[in-house]
């Protein structure tokens, strides 16, 4: 039970998703200049909006940030990251994917780069993402 002690909590659900190559190398984009954490390396992703299910989520956010289309079944969920921010928690599911249609370009002018599991370690990612990185080099290997 809440009582008044008790402050709401503000939840963000944002997803997020790992685009695995054939060389079982993993997307990522720098957040542009001007945006919260701008300059760090994150899986592709956005926030759900009113009404969305995640998966419609990971599939519109991949068509406006990357030019790729996505079929459902091709979207598995790994893990969740969980993250506390001073004013709102952010919940973010992070799925898998290795199949898509198109190439992945940047249709927001931010930049993209293919790395090996491991060599994400070595990446300024956003505090949600950074402990995503153990359980995608247990999938994918090093
Ligand atoms: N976020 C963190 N890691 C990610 C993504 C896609 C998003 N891989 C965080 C950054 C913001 C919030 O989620 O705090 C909302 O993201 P956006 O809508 O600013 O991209
Ligand atoms: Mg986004």
């Amino acid at each position: 039970m809440s009582g008044p002690e008790t402050p709401a909590l503000r939840l963000l659900l944002v997803v997020a998703v790992a685009l695995v190559d054939v060389d079982g190398r993993v997307l990522v984009s720098e957040r542009p200049a001007g945006k919260q954490l701008a300059g760090l390396w994150e899986f592709p992703g956005g926030k759900v909006e009113a009404g969305e299910r995640p998966e419609e989520t990971l599939i519109r956010e991949l068509s406006e940030e990357l030019g790729i289309r996505v079929e459902e079944p091709c979207l598995a969920p790994l893990t969740f990251a969980s993250h506390a921010y001073p004013d709102f928690h952010l919940l973010m599911p992070l799925y898998v994917c290795r199949r898509w249609s198109g190439t992945p370009r940047p249709m927001e002018g931010q930049a993209l780069k293919w790395v090996r599991p491991k060599a994400l370690r070595d990446l300024a990612m956003p505090p949600a993402d950074a402990p995503l990185i153990p359980f995608l080099v247990e999938l994918l290997g090093s």
